[in-house]
């Protein structure tokens, strides 16, 4: 403390820009540009919480565990005074020590050589379904029109994921509205959120049930779950809500990865057609786009005493926005940050976080990703947006509800 009292502290610049109003949720790089430029940490009025927004106090934070704590809920409501909408994640609102055994068998579980066994059949999947896409529609003079969002980057997670967990295959319209909502939950109780209140205990309902054992295929994500729980690495208790972490955070996620990818690919034509000729970057082209993107956009982490940043103290309990998206994008840390470059090294990005709760899923995600670009490489020429886009809006994720494109076939 007498060291601190030393140092000199001002109070932090204060915003009353609201991150979770329409306008900033569908279009965040003017917000982000105003939150960095004020400074490494900013009060945002609106919600009496603090906000970074440049890479390398995001990065630190993230990587601060002791002081930047998860164990009071890393969305904007304080589990210390609100209660949480269902049990808290086992691995995602948790500290150390609690969050270390879920976190373990976990990340053996997704870990890259339990993926080996995917590879095949995940590449297999890709190209079927690029084919039937290809075959189901009649292209008219080699040109092929889709909706990029429900075509591919939904139909393809879909066929995938659900059934690497040991889903048996019924119910899975459930899974996108339900990760929906658990994303809007991790900020203000806003429309986003009350949107889903009707249909919400039916969605909970589903996914729970998903987690039971009984319910489970022995082969799968899951069925190594409970095996782990078999062998007292975690407790029965905390192996259902694991399998829910697979379900809440595997798809929504993934999904709007792989329109990311789409979408670079498709306003970078000349990087495609480099693309096309030298598919080794498929893994490069994944990693930019997922960096330019960031499909999960802000998480919150609690203050657990009076923490210095900088001039600046964040007091005892205040919450604290990361902006992980506009840390990919900061001009500081990245040169000429919004452009879409095979040739740069994007490793650092905080897309999947980091630190000990980097994503535990990412090898998934990226190979989903690689997966099914590698289908689509040798079987079209180029892609291009016949139309803009439109948003999807979440207080979490950002992603596209529609993407048409067309793709002139090879
Ligand atoms: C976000 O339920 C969970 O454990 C969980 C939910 C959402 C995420 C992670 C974990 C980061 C993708």
């Amino acid at each position: 403390m007498s060291l601190a009292a030393e140092q000199h502290t001002r109070p932090a610049p204060v915003s009353e820009l609201d991150p979770f109003i329409p306008e900033n949720l569908g279009a965040p790089g003017a917000m982000h540009h105003q939150l960095r430029e004020l400074g490494p940490v900013v009060h945002l009025s609106a919600y009496n919480v603090y906000a970074m927004a440049r890479y390398e106090e995001v990065r630190e934070a993230l990587e601060n565990w002791q002081e930047f704590s998860s164990g009071a809920g890393v969305g904007l409501s304080n589990f210390r005074y609100e209660k949480p909408w269902r049990p808290p994640s086992v691995l995602l609102e948790t500290d150390p020590p609690r969050h270390d055994a879920p976190r373990a068998v976990l990340s053996k579980v997704l870990g890259p050589r339990q993926l080996r066994r995917f590879r095949e059949s995940w590449s297999q999947t890709a190209e079927s379904l690029v084919s039937e896409i290809i075959d189901r529609r009649a292209p008219s003079g080699g040109v092929l029109s889709l909706e990029a969002v429900e075509d591919l980057a939904e139909a393809y997670p879909l066929r995938v994921f659900p059934r690497a967990v040991g889903l048996d295959g019924s119910g899975l319209e459930h899974l996108l509205p339900y990760g929906d909502h658990a994303f809007n939950a991790f900020g203000p109780d806003n429309e986003l959120v009350a949107q889903r209140a009707e249909q919400l205990p039916q969605l909970i309902g589903w996914v729970n049930e998903q987690c039971r054992r009984e319910r489970l295929s022995d082969k799968g994500f899951g069925a190594d779950i409970w095996q782990a729980a078999d062998r007292l690495d975690i407790t029965e208790e905390q192996a259902p809500l694991i399998v829910r972490s697979l379900l809440t955070a595997g798809v929504d996620t993934t999904v709007y990865g792989i329109a990311a990818v789409l979408y670079h690919l498709a306003t970078n034509p000349e990087e495609y057609q480099r693309l096309r000729r030298e598919p080794q970057l498929a893994r490069a082209a994944v990693e930019e786009a997922f960096r330019l993107e960031s499909p999960v956009q802000t998480f919150f982490r609690t203050a657990l005493s009076d923490v210095r940043v900088g001039d600046v103290v964040i007091p005892d309990g205040h919450k604290i926005l990361m902006f992980l998206g506009s840390a990919n994008r900061d001009p500081r840390r990245w040169e000429d940050p919004d452009r879409f470059d095979l040739s740069r090294d994007p490793s650092g990005h905080v897309a999947f976080g980091s630190g000990l709760h980097q994503c535990v899923g990412q090898h998934v995600a990226r190979l989903e990703a690689v997966c099914l670009l590698q289908a689509i490489l040798p079987r079209v020429e180029s892609l291009r947006l016949p139309e803009e886009p439109t948003r999807h809006l979440n207080n979490t994720l950002q992603g596209w509800e529609r993407l048409p494109l067309e793709m002139t076939l090879a």
